[in-house]
């Protein structure tokens, strides 16, 4: 038994063998923080690089983050407030007027992966109940996906309300129509074309 069965489960996108090993090293009293760091987040980020290299699609993408979520619901009741401090808060939806979800739930998987506390707010969300929301988490990030044409200037509304609501959280955008020119066009503070980048680029947005 060791953690490289749990790291290993995971990029095999077994999501059973992540979860039966994540307990035994549980069961046998192996420090929390190593299980999460080393077993199950340590993975995704490996993944995050193959598909950035074009070795892993976006179906594998979501099998591993499926088998990361399956061991990290394991640990999460033992988790101490502090283990369970997270990198920072993401409020994530897609914005209102679409109902697209695959690739907003890949992203906050990845987000959730790499250690940060994820408010998935689901489809059709208006400015409005994202500006709410992000008041009462203290979100770090608002992060908004659309796969329409027609609903990317709900983004713009919805940067626009959260600065006009005077937020210090930072706006990120993405989904498969939008641009960076159309990120810079409407104010948003950053842009990722696909889940992996949405991580690093908010890595680097809380440094
Ligand atoms: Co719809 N759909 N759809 N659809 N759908 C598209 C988007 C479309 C391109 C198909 C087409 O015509 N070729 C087209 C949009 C055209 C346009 O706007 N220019 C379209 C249409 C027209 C529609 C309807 C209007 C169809 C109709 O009813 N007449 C309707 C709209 C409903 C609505 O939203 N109000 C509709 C409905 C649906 C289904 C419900 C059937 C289903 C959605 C199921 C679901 O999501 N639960 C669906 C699907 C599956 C698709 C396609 C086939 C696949 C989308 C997908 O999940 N891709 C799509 C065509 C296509 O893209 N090939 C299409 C996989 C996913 C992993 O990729 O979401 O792009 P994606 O996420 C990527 C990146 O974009 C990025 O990360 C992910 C990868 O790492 N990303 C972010 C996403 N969000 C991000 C946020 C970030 C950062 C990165 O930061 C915050």
């Amino acid at each position: 038994m060791a953690i490289t069965d749990i790291f290993n489960a995971v990029l095999a996108f077994d999501a059973e063998t992540a979860t039966s090993k994540t307990r035994a090293e549980l069961d046998a009293g192996t420090d929390i923080q190593i299980i999460l760091d080393d077993g199950l987040i340590s993975p995704m980020e490996v993944v995050g690089e193959k598909f950035s290299a074009g070795e892993l699609f976006v179906p594998e993408m979501l099998m591993a983050a499926q088998a990361m979520k399956a061991g990290l619901e394991v640990i999460k009741p033992h988790l101490t407030s502090e283990q369970s401090h997270s990198k920072g808060t993401i409020v994530i939806g897609t914005v209102i007027g679409d109902l697209h979800d695959i690739g907003k739930n890949l992203v906050a998987m990845m987000m959730e992966g790499a250690g940060f506390e994820v408010v998935d707010l689901g489809v059709d969300v208006n400015s409005e109940t994202f500006v709410k929301t992000a008041a009462e988490k203290n979100a770090d990030v608002i992060a908004l996906s659309a796969l329409l044409t027609t609903t990317m200037p709900s983004m713009e509304s919805t940067v626009k309300a959260v600065k006009e609501a005077g937020m210090t959280a930072r706006t990120i955008i993405g989904g498969a129509p939008v641009t960076r020119a159309f990120s810079d066009q409407i104010g948003a503070d950053g842009y990722s074309a696909d889940a992996p980048g949405a991580v690093k680029l908010v890595k680097q947005l809380l440094s």
